[in-house]
């Protein structure tokens, strides 16, 4: 298979027959909306169906473990895209939001047996935050579909007669 630096393959995995949730915060949402552009133009680019799309939105990055972990339990997703932005500034809300939402969604996942990928930027300025999220195959959205559809397959290569949003524990 072959990737570029990101881990993302080239082809995209295909996503025809599978079920995505893109959660997106809205703090920063000059920014998170072009993540969520992005995540949604590599599911299409990979086969998904418009309809297996399902798009929401929480208020901040804080909130995105709590939906994730809520789309997934109605077991209707293969698997579940995180999306948001928080950006160092001034502010000493940076740590504990990026260290519980990274936290938080590797949880939500554990806990329910629903793969997510984290598509959070964590950048010390706006800038930097820009850059990760133009267009093209570099966006981090798009790279976290991009593991969201790899992830998908792979759970339904080792559990092909489990339901999505099956919890383990
Ligand atoms: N939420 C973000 O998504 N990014 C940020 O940079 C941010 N900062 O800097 O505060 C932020 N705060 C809001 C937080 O995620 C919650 O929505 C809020 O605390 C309500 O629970």
């Amino acid at each position: 298979m072959r990737t570029d630096t990101s881990g993302t393959p080239s082809p995209l995995p295909g996503a025809s027959g599978y079920r995505f949730a893109i959660v997106f915060s809205r703090f920063n949402d000059a920014i998170t909306g072009s993540l969520r552009d992005g995540a949604r133009a590599a599911l299409l680019e990979a086969g998904a169906l418009a309809d297996d799309v399902e798009v929401v939105s929480v208020p901040g990055a804080f909130e995105l473990p709590q939906a994730a972990r809520s789309l997934a339990e109605t077991g209707r997703f293969d698997a579940v895209i995180c999306l948001g932005c928080v950006i160092r500034g001034a502010t000493p809300h940076f740590k504990y939001i990026s260290a519980s939402v990274a936290h938080g969604i590797q949880d939500a996942s554990g806990g329910t047996g629903v793969p997510m990928s984290f598509g959070v930027l964590t950048t010390d300025t706006w800038e930097q935050a820009e850059e990760r999220a133009g267009g093209g195959r570099d966006n981090k959205g798009f790279e976290a579909a991009a593991a969201a559809i790899e992830m998908a397959q792979l759970f339904r290569r080792l559990h092909p007669t489990r339901p999505a949003g099956f919890a383990s524990s």
